[in-house]
């Protein structure tokens, strides 16, 4: 198949808070570190991204906070667009999945998959309050844990022993709000009968993509050989979309059901604002565009089996060819944690270091946690930036734009002829750019860095070889070849960098006044 266009999505984060270096490290740069590429490849990309406004988890914040469902979901919005924006992730569309435009399009979607019968309908009991006349999700009920006894297990987790549970287990459960012990109650939902994809999926999964990275192949396929059974797509709850049909009241559409749908929402409002991006469905449905979904590993499932299976039953999407997927990144060998506070925010460090996005882009993609999860610490950030931007990249790119001023005026001298040696070095950095490339296409983003690094390597070695400063005493025409070729690699090394340091690539591209690339 060969593919006419590419679809770049990262996941949508959760409008509960801002967003951390755990989330850049391990979803947007390598996802914008891909489009980036793709783009300087001339290739048509669009890349899709968006705020996840819906569920449990924002309802949470709005009760912290004392503040309305609404003004938590517009004030991390923005909060998370901006700083999506200073590190310069560079989304086609970031929109919200409060818009109309999704509203009407994840319900068209249910009522599709209802019409169609592709839903299982079950009526269960479940806790309900009597005096709120709410019925509880998972997080929303605690009780004793009936392993390790200790009080205010969740529902779906233990943090005392870390055993995973479920809200039934709980001895005395009550709500997690207010305290009032719970009953069950009666009520109906509609379930997506993932054991009816089994079979198919085993076949697209386990044997069509035996190219996905293992840890997401591994995670499928245990779940896979686990048995798959029906998951509920709504919820009994107040805030989200409203489930579309008759006798539904009171009932939403499950945050898991409508997010991975934002992804064609906000498709479609771009594409609906400005037409020359070409029409929605022709990236959504068109077989000749690949889709690629960057996530982190507690998204799998959803990416790879819930939402897969939700277009299948659709039937007129195209599925997702790839799902690079990165373990998580800890922080000075701590788990990064919203609710201890324990992480680096970005909307921080946009003020506190400002001008040094692509420094912490560069260190995050040196350390991403691409086969296993991986640590961040501020020992390690200054030792690359000192040791590796600096005295690599910097002081390369320095020495050939100052050596030029001094000689030739600050304008690039005409190359006379190429020695051995020079044409050597011309090699080398050719094959950097194989490797690179090679590396690219294989979602290898920290060994494409390090081998893009190794042009600045190149770059240093052979001005130190070449020594221009001592030539220039009595050779002017060689210093002019030798001053050519080093602003040669100059120019390549912004272009192999446009990817992780786009600030530094356009400054440098400025520099070196380069109009394109
Ligand atoms: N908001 C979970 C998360 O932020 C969820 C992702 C949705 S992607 C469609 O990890
Ligand atoms: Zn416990």
């Amino acid at each position: 198949m060969t593919f006419q266009r590419t679809l770049v999505t990262s996941a949508l984060p959760y409008a509960n808070g801002p967003v951390h270096i755990g989330h850049l490290a391990g979803v947007y740069v390598p996802a914008d570190i891909y489009v980036r590429y793709l783009r300087l490849k001339g290739e048509n990309v669009l890349f899709v991204g968006g705020s996840d406004e819906h569920g449990v988890p924002v309802t949470i914040r709005a009760r912290k906070e004392g503040i309305t469902t609404q003004q938590v979901v517009d004030r991390y919005h923005q909060i998370i667009k901006d700083s999506f924006e200073g590190f310069g992730i560079s989304f086609d569309v970031y929109s919200r999945t409060t818009s109309n435009t999704h509203h009407q399009l994840a319900s068209e979607f249910f009522r599709h998959l209802y019409d169609n019968g592709k839903f299982v309908e079950q009526t269960s009991e479940q806790f309900y309050d009597p005096e709120t006349q709410e019925f509880l999700t998972d997080r929303n009920i605690r009780g004793e844990c009936p392993r390790c006894h200790a009080a205010g297990a969740y529902g779906d987790q233990c943090e005392k022993c870390g055993a995973t549970l479920s809200p039934d287990e709980l001895i005395n459960p009550y709500n997690a709000i207010n305290g009032n012990p719970l009953t069950k109650k009666e009520t109906k939902h509609w379930y997506l009968p993932l054991d009816q994809y089994q079979e198919w999926l085993e076949e697209w999964i386990l044997q069509e993509h035996k190219e996905w990275r293992p840890n997401v192949y591994g995670q499928c396929k245990s779940w896979l050989d686990g048995g798959l059974r029906p998951r509920a797509v709504t919820r009994d709850l107040d805030w989200g979309i409203p489930v579309p049909i008759e006798g539904a009241e009171g009932k939403v559409l499950y945050v898991w059901f409508d997010a991975p749908i934002g992804y064609i929402s906000n498709t479609k409002e771009l594409c609906d604002a400005h037409p020359e991006y070409g029409n929605w469905e022709t990236w959504w449905k068109d077989p000749s565009t690949r889709l690629v979904h960057f996530i982190g590993k507690d998204n799998i499932v959803f990416h790879c089996i819930v939402f897969p299976t939700m277009l299948k039953a659709e039937g007129s999407y195209i599925l997702p060819d790839n799902v690079p997927s990165n373990e998580f990144l800890n922080l000075e060998g701590d788990k990064i944690s919203t609710s201890r506070n324990w992480a680096v925010w970005l909307n921080e460090y946009l003020v506190d270091f400002p001008g040094k996005q692509d420094v912490l882009r560069y260190v995050l993609t040196a350390n991403a946690p691409e086969t296993k999860d991986n640590d961040f610490t501020w020992a390690d950030f200054q030792a690359r930036n000192n040791n590796e931007l600096v005295a690599i990249y910097g002081n390369f790119v320095n020495r050939a734009l100052v050596l030029t001023k001094k000689y030739f005026d600050g304008k690039v001298p005409a190359a006379g002829t190429f020695n051995e040696y020079d044409q050597t070095t011309i090699a080398e950095f050719q094959n950097v750019k194989t490797e690179v490339e090679k590396l690219f296409n294989d979602f290898r983003f920290r060994d494409a860095q390090k081998e893009a690094m190794n042009l600045a390597r190149i770059g240093n070695k052979y001005l130190a070889d070449t020594e221009p400063w001592k030539v220039a005493k009595t050779d002017m025409e060689r210093t002019a070849t030798i001053l050519h070729i080093a602003l040669q690699i100059a120019a390549n090394l912004s272009i192999a960098f446009e990817p992780f340091l786009p600030f530094s690539s356009a400054k440098l591209r400025q520099m070196l006044s380069m109009s394109e690339l």
